[in-house]
């Protein structure tokens, strides 16, 4: 019995590999999910620099959007995650950004109602080689700014969308 137990606990160590592999799968189904018919579509990049490839990103008004987050880094996710957070009109980006970065378990998304409330939309927090795709409608014209909420990076990592 003993060795039984030690031969399914070596098969379990074994599958492990193969399901973290498995991961990079998800994003292709979040985005068939986000592939409805969607208006305007613009993909932005982020790498090891802490950057996006865009500070601003003019889309249409009362349109849907959708949005596609590639992380072209090679950095692990524990070190050099990145996500795409819009925010709501009139929302602190600070403020917001440092409740963000406490929120580990969570993937350093705030998980207070009004913190929450602030979120128009959010890729999930992408490791080297991940890509996730959002799709929203900004109604009202104007100015939205945007943010990677990994803790350090909104300095470096944040934009504007401008709403036309
Ligand atoms: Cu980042």
């Amino acid at each position: 019995m003993k060795q039984l137990t030690t031969t399914l606990f070596a098969a379990a160590l074994s599958l492990a590999p193969a399901s973290l592999l498995a991961e990079p799968a998800a994003p292709a189904a979040a985005e068939k999910k986000a592939e409805k018919k969607a208006d305007f579509e613009v993909t932005v990049t982020c790498n090891d620099q802490m950057q996006f490839d865009k500070k601003a990103i003019e889309v249409p008004a009362g349109k849907v959007v959708k949005l596609t987050l590639k992380n072209v880094g090679k950095v692990p996710k524990i070190a050099m995650g990145h996500n795409f957070v819009l925010l709501k009109k009139g929302t602190d980006l600070t403020a917001w950004a440092m409740k963000a970065m406490t929120a580990k378990p969570t993937d350093y998304m705030p998980t207070a109602e009004a913190d929450k409330k602030a979120i128009i939309a959010h890729t999930k927090l992408l490791g080297p080689g991940e890509e996730d795709s959002i799709t929203f409608t900004i109604k009202e014209a104007g100015d939205y700014e945007y943010l990677c909420s990994f803790p350090g990076h909104f300095a470096l990592m944040k934009g504007k969308i401008t709403a036309k």
